[in-house]
């Protein structure tokens, strides 16, 4: 397969005034009608020829201008030759549905049908030109029984078994869909600030009715933020959202009808924790948001994706923090970026936030695209401050409203409103890896300095890198506690730059990097002491938390490479932030929890140390058991304390208290055997209790009889057999990962075809450090058979599971072997797909 290069972009020879489509639904032989009205683009090179993308279709005829014409037909698309000027295209196509495995174009789940089409499903629905810089208004009519039938934008025409669906505002083809299905509707109503009536409806299946009460509630909160925060009114009469089993992906901002996997759509107290609450709320305005940032103004070309996500998901994090809490976002999203972006980086798919080439676009639906492509919007916002990136985000949707653009047209846009350069900012989109930030500091004559080196190691394609812009946020505290130099930023542009603070009395603590103002690696050698004091006195929440996880990382690897204990610094620290009431309940968990051993495994490699699995999950066993043994007095009144009295309501002041009772519940289960946490169970009348319970039961080697009662409570409900699914492939212990890797896929419930159960088991390996890595590899082995099982049904979902290989390096050379062996052996597969041969590939190397 060819690689597509940026480079290589050349604007399409036509433009399209309007799409007309009509669907006859059948499962095994719909048919599709396209009417298409081309013109010629006066910004392309003329073009005699149209090249028309399509795959897996069944032509049944083709006619421009009401002529019958002979395109020329290939495995990815249609040539034909076109008259001069305006024509008209018409196109009937057959297409199978129900044999569509791959959940891309028009596919049935639980006998609805259903469509994917980003980035390039839409070719499997018809011949079209499927790139997002062309688009157009279309006019959708859909022919089935089913009793709900939806597409894009305005309904315009029902009637008995059809309906019609008008969307007014261009769009690119990925953002088509259409839902037919019996279906129940969860109807609410929502008022733009202009005044115009907008019906909303959340589409469930039946069974599911009562489930969309919380989604519907965070759509509506998200459209009044919106409003609010960045002026962006919704656009549609109806906007639509439907809940589907079968999807690869979280959710699909659709124009005027979003699909969501549904996950991140149904909750109930019963059966939805807190943490799928705060998802489904966070998604939820995610798709919301792209209709300004990805609809209305979207992407030039499959390169520029991180112009949608990246700034999409900024704006998802403003309003999380904005609903909850700033600083337990910043904290929950800094571990995120450290274990998927950072692994990414630092290893063989490391690749830039605008990726220059690629093989299979689904590939780059990355971390690094979406998570660090927000930091570097958060970066941005950091350098200009607050009024100016409003100001130029006024010009961006002004400017460019109705346009597919560029990462440039949006760097132009902030020179344009800021009057800054941001030529040297721009290469956080271009170059690739994660920078190390080096830090020194002196203390003389009341003039305090901090010398700063920066270096961002090699990746693959890119052995150089040059400097990177780094806004570094600095606060400074006198060795008694107060904060004496309030947050400051630093602008670094340089390879090695220092900043001077005068007329301190003492030398003063250095809180730095405050907020995680930039995604570096701060190494700083500092003292177990000044950690302990950050962790007591500093005024950031990042800074204050990032204190104690360093602490904890710091026991962990002098546990792993030297067989140390814990010290009393780091245990007497923790102890007083377990005491601490002041602090917010959801702060104080996040601050008792232990660096993952996946994290650990990185520390180690990073330290020129090669990481054993076994070990380092030893050293977890053993700190979190030091930890409550330190802490026995005050984890039961913590837990006390912490209760939730009342019905259950997923607002985040209940979801903080719980979530710092479970910390406390979990730490006393390795010492109480269990006990409180199977009482827990007894009594749970939610699923975040209930889940809490169970997990600490299965994690200290217990619980195999509540496992048996959930499942027989839950057999009917496919998110909660989940749930139960990958308990058990996650807490495994290494000696019996392959065993239960086998047990539960042998298990009659595992539906391996659904990409949720395929992740909840192969997933829950992956996040099983220990056991995805005990020492035999046989667990290695069982992963490939199924990748190599499923990807010929699902190519999207097997590259993606592939990514749990690409820290392979890291590990001794006898792991390294037989991972490069199981991995060449799903190379090796005959008629492996083009997605995940690209992934094999890179991981590789
Ligand atoms: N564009 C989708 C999203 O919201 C991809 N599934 O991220
Ligand atoms: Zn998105």
């Amino acid at each position: 397969p060819r690689a597509v290069l940026l480079s290589d972009y050349a604007p399409y020879p036509f433009e399209i005034d309007e799409v007309r489509l009509t669907f006859r639904l059948d499962p095994h032989a719909t048919r599709v009608l396209a009417r298409i009205a081309f013109r010629p683009n006066p910004a392309a090179e003329p073009s005699r020829t149209m090249r028309l993308d399509g795959e897996a279709l069944k032509l049944l005829s083709a006619l421009i201008d009401g002529e019958e014409v002979e395109p020329r037909l290939d495995d990815t698309g249609l040539t034909v030759d076109v008259p001069d000027g305006a024509f008209v295209w018409e196109a009937e196509v057959e297409i199978s549905p129900a044999d569509n495995t791959a959940l891309e174009g028009l596919y049935m789940s639980n006998g609805m049908y259903c469509t994917q089409c980003e980035a390039e499903g839409f070719r499997k629905i018809t011949y079209y030109p499927n790139r997002p810089d062309v688009m157009a208004p279309f006019h959708v009519r859909i022919d089935g029984e089913a009793p709900v039938l939806l597409s894009n934008g305005n309904p315009v025409h029902f009637g008995e078994a059809f309906a019609e669906w008008h969307d007014p505002w261009p769009k690119p083809a990925y953002l088509f869909a259409l839902v037919a299905g019996d279906l129940v509707a969860h109807p609410d109503t929502f008022t733009t600030k202009s005044g115009l009536p907008v019906a909303l409806n959340i589409y469930v299946r039946p069974g599911d009715e009562g489930k969309a009460d919380y989604a519907m509630d965070a759509l509506k909160r998200s459209m009044r933020w919106d409003e609010e925060t960045y002026g962006r009114e919704y656009d549609l009469d109806v906007f639509n959202i439907v809940a589907v089993d079968d999807f690869n992906m979280g959710a699909m901002e659709n124009k005027g009808l979003n699909i969501f996997n549904s996950k991140y759509v149904l909750a109930s107290p019963e059966t939805a924790t807190d943490r799928d609450y705060e998802l489904i709320e966070g998604i939820i305005a995610h798709e919301y948001f792209h209709n300004w940032t990805g609809n209305r103004i979207t992407c030039r070309d499959w390169f520029q994706l991180c112009l949608k996500e990246g700034l999409t998901v900024f704006r998802d994090r403003e309003f999380t923090g904005d609903q909850r809490s700033h600083a337990v976002k910043r904290i929950d999203d800094v571990v995120m970026l450290r274990a998927r972006q950072f692994r990414e980086d630092n290893g063989p798919l490391s690749h830039p936030v605008r990726p220059s080439s690629y093989i299979e676009i689904n590939n780059f639906y990355t971390a690094t695209v979406y998570e660090k492509g927000a930091e570097v919007i958060g970066m941005l916002k950091r350098l200009v401050g607050d009024e100016a990136y409003h100001r130029a985000l006024d010009l961006y949707f002004e400017r460019h409203d109705g346009q597919a653009c560029t990462v440039e047209d949006w760097l132009a846009v902030f020179q344009d409103a800021t009057g800054r350069d941001l030529h040297a900012f721009s290469h956080w989109y271009t170059q690739s890896g994660t920078p190390r930030l080096r830090v020194l500091e002196e203390f003389e004559d009341g003039t305090y300095t901090l010398h700063f080196q920066q270096e961002t190691p090699p990746t693959p394609g890119q052995d150089e890198k040059g400097p990177q812009v780094l806004p570094i946020a600095v606060g400074l505290l006198s060795p008694e506690g107060d904060e004496i130099v309030p947050t400051t930023l630093l602008e670094m542009t340089e390879s090695e730059q220092s900043f001077t603070f005068e007329g301190l009395s003492e030398k003063p603590v250095p809180s730095l990097l405050r907020g995680f103002s930039a995604p570096v690696i701060l190494d700083r050698a500092t003292s177990t002491e000044e950690r302990a004091f950050l962790l007591a006195n500093d005024t950031d929440p990042f800074t204050k938390w990032e204190a104690g996880r360093a602490l904890a990382r710091d026991v962990l690897i002098r546990m792993v490479t030297d067989d140390a204990q814990p010290g009393p610094a780091y245990l007497d620290a923790l102890e007083r932030v377990a005491r601490d009431d002041t602090l917010d309940p959801a702060f104080r968990s996040l601050a008792l929890a232990l660096p993952s051993d996946d994290d650990m495994a990185q520390a180690l490699a990073d330290g020129g140390v090669t990481p054993d699995p076994l070990r380092i999950n030893a050293a977890n066993r053993a700190l979190n058991q030091k930890i409550a043994e330190h802490l026995s007095d005050v984890l039961p009144q913590i837990y006390e304390a912490m209760e939730v009295v009342g019905p259950y309501t997923p607002d985040p002041k209940a979801a903080g208290r719980r979530s710092l009772r479970q910390t406390a519940l979990a730490l006393m289960s390795r010492t109480d055997g269990g006990k409180r946490a199977a009482r827990q169970f007894e009594t749970a009348d939610n699923m975040t209790e209930q889940m809490g319970a169970i997990t600490c039961l299965v994690r200290i080697g217990e619980g195999a009889d509540q496992l048996d009662a959930f499942f027989r409570q839950w057999d009917h409900d496919r998110l909660v057999l989940d749930k139960w699914f990958a308990l058990q492939a996650g807490l495994a212990k290494p000696g019996d990962t392959a065993d239960t890797m086998r047990r539960l896929t042998e298990h009659p419930n595992f539906d391996w075809k659904n990409p949720n159960r395929f992740r909840s088991v192969i997933g829950g390996i992956a996040g099983n450090h220990a056991g995805f890595h005990e020492p035999s590899g046989a667990v290695y082995e069982q992963v490939i058979d199924w990748l190599v099982r499923l990807d010929p049904l699902n190519p999207q979902t097997t590259a993606r599971m592939t990514t749990m290989f690409e820290t392979w390096h890291r590990y001794d050379t006898d792991r390294q072997e037989m991972i490069r062996a199981a991995l060449g052996r799903l190379r090796a597969t005959e008629g492996l797909s083009r997605d995940t041969g690209e992934m094999v590939a890179r991981i590789l190397g």
